[in-house]
C-alpha cells in the first residue's frame, strides 16, 4: 500500500501578498492582472466569503465586495515560495511531481525513518509555516486521487486523511462536485441524469460513462472505487497543455461548432496560465460521431498566448477540416512545442494551404 501526500498552498498569490504586505493583512484582497480579460487569479479567505473566487471578472468581484482590494500579480515572489515549498518536500523524497505551482504529490511509501504520511505531512505544514510564514493544507491517502481529493476537505490549513477500508464509503457520500476531474460542465451534465453523489456515479457501468462522459467517465468508474494506479511522476516535464470536451448532443454545422470552440478556448487559456506554460503549436482534435477523429496543427513562430490567437487558430483549423456531413461528438485543443522547431514550422505552412476541400476530407 501507497502512502501518498498532496500539499496545496492556501489562497497562494493572495497569501503571498499579505505575508509580504502587513497592510493587507485580514482584508479581502483579490490579485488580478491588468489583461483585457481582467479576471481574479485568487482571492484571499476574507474575501471569498463575499463569493470572490478565481476566474471571476474584476467588474463581479468588486460588485460583490466593493471593499476588495485589488493587487497586481508579482509571479517572480510566486515562483521563489514555490522552490522553497519543494526544497522541504526534498528533505523527505524525491519522488514529487508538481501540479501547478503551488500544488504537488509526494510518493512518502519509503522515508529513511519510516514515519506515517501523517506525521510527514504535519511536518511539511509546520516547516511551511515556521520558515515561510504560510500555510498549506495536505491530504494523505493510498492514492493520488484520495490525497488530492482529502487535501480539499479542511481548507485553509487543513490536514485529512483517508483510509483504505474507509476510502468507498468516503467517495459514495461525496457530491460528484468535489471528484478531481469533474468540472462545472461535466457536474451540469451529470445532475440532469440524476447524478448528484458518488453513490449514484457508482451505479452506472462503465459503458454507461464512457458514452456520457467519455475519457473522464472510465477515470470516473474507476477513482468511485477506490482505485487509482497513476504513480507519482518525479520532474515530469510539461510537453503539452490541452482541452477537450464531448458533447452531451452531437454538434451539427460549422457554426456550432464555432460557438462550441469559444468556451474550450477560453478554458484552455486560463490552464495555460496557470501551468505557466506557452508553446507555439496549436492542434485542434475533431471526434465526429461515428467515432473517427482528425487532429489538424498550426504552428507559429510566437508562442500563444492570448485567448483571441488560440480561438482564430482553432476556428481556422475548424473551417478548413470540418467536413460538413458528419457530425461532431468532441473537441479539443491542444498547445505544444514550447519553441517552434523548423520541422513542424515547415510541416504547419504545408497543412495551412488549402489542399483540400470540405467535401473530400
Ligand atoms: P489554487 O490552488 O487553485 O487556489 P489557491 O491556492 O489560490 O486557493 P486554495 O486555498 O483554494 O488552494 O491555485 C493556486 C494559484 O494559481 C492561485 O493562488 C492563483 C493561480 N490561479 C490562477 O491564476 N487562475 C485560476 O483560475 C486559479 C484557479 C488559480
Ligand atoms: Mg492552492
Amino acid at each position: 500500500m501507497r502512502k501518498i501526500i498532496h500539499i496545496d498552498m492556501d489562497a497562494f498569490y493572495a497569501s503571498v501578498e499579505q505575508r509580504d504586505n502587513p497592510a493587507l493583512r485580514g482584508l479581502p484582497v483579490a490579485v488580478a492582472g491588468n489583461s483585457p480579460r481582467n479576471v481574479v487569479s485568487t482571492a484571499s479567505y476574507e474575501a471569498r466569503r463575499y463569493g470572490v473566487r478565481s476566474a471571476l471578472s474584476v467588474a463581479k468581484a468588486k460588485r460583490l465586495c466593493p471593499r476588495l482590494v485589488l493587487v497586481p500579480p508579482r509571479f517572480e515572489a510566486y515562483k521563489k515560495v514555490s522552490a522553497q515549498i519543494h526544497a522541504i518536500f526534498r528533505r523527505y523524497t524525491p519522488l514529487i511531481e508538481p501540479l501547478s505551482i503551488d500544488e504537488a504529490f509526494l510518493d512518502v511509501t519509503d522515508n529513511p525513518e519510516g514515519k506515517t504520511a501523517t506525521q510527514i505531512a504535519k511536518e511539511i505544514k509546520l516547516a511551511i509555516k515556521k520558515e515561510l510564514n504560510l500555510t498549506a493544507s495536505a491530504g494523505v491517502s493510498y492514492n493520488k486521487f484520495l490525497a488530492k481529493t482529502a487535501s480539499d476537505l479542511q481548507k485553509p490549513d487543513g490536514l485529512s486523511r483517508i483510509l483504505p477500508k474507509d476510502a468507498e464509503r468516503f467517495l459514495e457520500q461525496l457530491p460528484i462536485e468535489a471528484f478531481y476531474g469533474v468540472g462545472p460542465a461535466t457536474a451540469k451534465r451529470m445532475h440532469e441524469l440524476g447524478i448528484t453523489l458518488g453513490s449514484e456515479l457508482k451505479a452506472l457501468s462503465r459503458e454507461d460513462l464512457e458514452t456520457h462522459f467519455g475519457k473522464t467517465g472510465e477515470w470516473l468508474y474507476d477513482v468511485v472505487r477506490g482505485k487509482d494506479e497513476r504513480p507519482v511522476m518525479p520532474n515530469r516535464e510539461r510537453k503539452s497543455v490541452g482541452i477537450e470536451d464531448t458533447f452531451p448532443q452531437d454538434l451539427v454545422g460549422t457554426r456550432a461548432c464555432e460557438e462550441a470552440l469559444e468556451p474550450l478556448a477560453r478554458d484552455l487559456c486560463r490552464r495555460l496560465e496557470r501551468a505557466e506554460f506557452v508553446g507555439c503549436t496549436l492542434t485542434l482534435k475533431i471526434r465526429f460521431s461515428d467515432f473517427s477523429q482528425i487532429t489538424r496543427s498550426r504552428t507559429q513562430a510566437a508562442p500563444y498566448g492570448e485567448y483571441a490567437q488560440i480561438e482564430a487558430s482553432a476556428r481556422a483549423l475548424l473551417r478548413q477540416h470540418l467536413p460538413y456531413n458528419k457530425a461532431v461528438r468532441l473537441l479539443g485543443i491542444t498547445i505544444s512545442h514550447a519553441q517552434p522547431t523548423a520541422r513542424n514550422l515547415t510541416q504547419s505552412r504545408q497543412l495551412e494551404l488549402p489542399l483540400e476541400s470540405p467535401t473530400n476530407a
